[in-house]
């Protein structure tokens, strides 16, 4: 079971998941009547020589193939929508229409290695290359109600950052950079997992996700290595 979503389109993700257990469940179940009714009818017992034909009512089975194939149509282009909504639009694109909206944003870059995260801040002037840029280890911070554009690297293999509270998932590709989308609603701590076995220790490729109120990560972004709990949380970690 996947947690509570805290972001502001999850439901598109979470649709989807609900659309395809419920034709799964509803397939099974006739796909599995069909096999036991024909058990039953067509049993040695019952018919000891075999049928030259096929029975009428068995050319009807056919028909449950255009339910199924409606089905696959429907959730393709219902998936497609929250695909195409999360990650085929250019990510400059969806930048754009925020910034018309007058919707705030911000960038981080996550770096995935094995076996931690690390999460790179523009800073305060929110350009990254400047003197204020800072570094993360295993631990992302991020306001509430704000648009977070994340570009995802991996240092050595294939690894997925993945946040199953926001319902976002992208791989980490060494010599490619993916990207992310997502905006959170409810503040709070969450896990940050690698959805990709990248090697012996990948089950502790761990981070935490901090929403903090918008003034907060004001704050914190005067003085981010001040902040309160550094000592337990922000682990600097030394580039490879
Ligand atoms: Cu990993």
């Amino acid at each position: 079971m996947l947690p509570a979503d805290i972001s502001a389109y999850g439901y598109l993700v979470d649709r989807v998941i609900n659309i395809s257990i419920g034709g799964i469940i509803i397939v099974g179940v006739i796909s599995f009547a069909i096999l036991i009714y024909m058990l039953i009818a067509f049993s040695k017992s019952k018919n000891p020589h075999p049928l030259s034909e096929v029975p009428p009512l068995l050319k009807k089975v056919v028909l449950i193939d255009y339910v199924m194939i409606i089905f696959d149509i429907l959730l393709l282009v219902i998936s497609s929508y929250a695909w195409f909504f999360f990650f085929i639009r250019p990510t400059d694109k969806i930048k754009k229409e925020i910034v018309q909206k007058g919707e705030d944003y911000i960038e981080v870059r996550v770096i995935g290695r094995q076996y931690f995260w690390t999460f790179h801040y523009p800073g305060k002037d929110g350009r990254f290359g400047t003197a204020d840029d800072f570094k993360l280890g295993n631990l992302m911070i991020v306001p509430q109600d704000t648009n977070v554009f994340v570009e995802i690297e991996s240092k050595d293999v294939l690894h997925s950052f993945f946040i199953p509270s926001a319902r976002m998932k992208y791989d980490a590709i060494p010599g490619r950079k993916t990207h992310l989308w997502f905006k959170l609603v409810e503040a709070g701590e969450y896990e940050i997992v690698c959805a990709e076995l990248c090697g012996a220790m990948h089950y502790n490729m761990k981070a935490v996700l901090r929403v903090v109120p918008k003034n907060e990560f004001k704050n914190w972004l005067e003085q981010p290595y001040n902040f309160a709990e550094r000592k337990n949380l922000i682990q600097e970690v030394k580039m490879r």
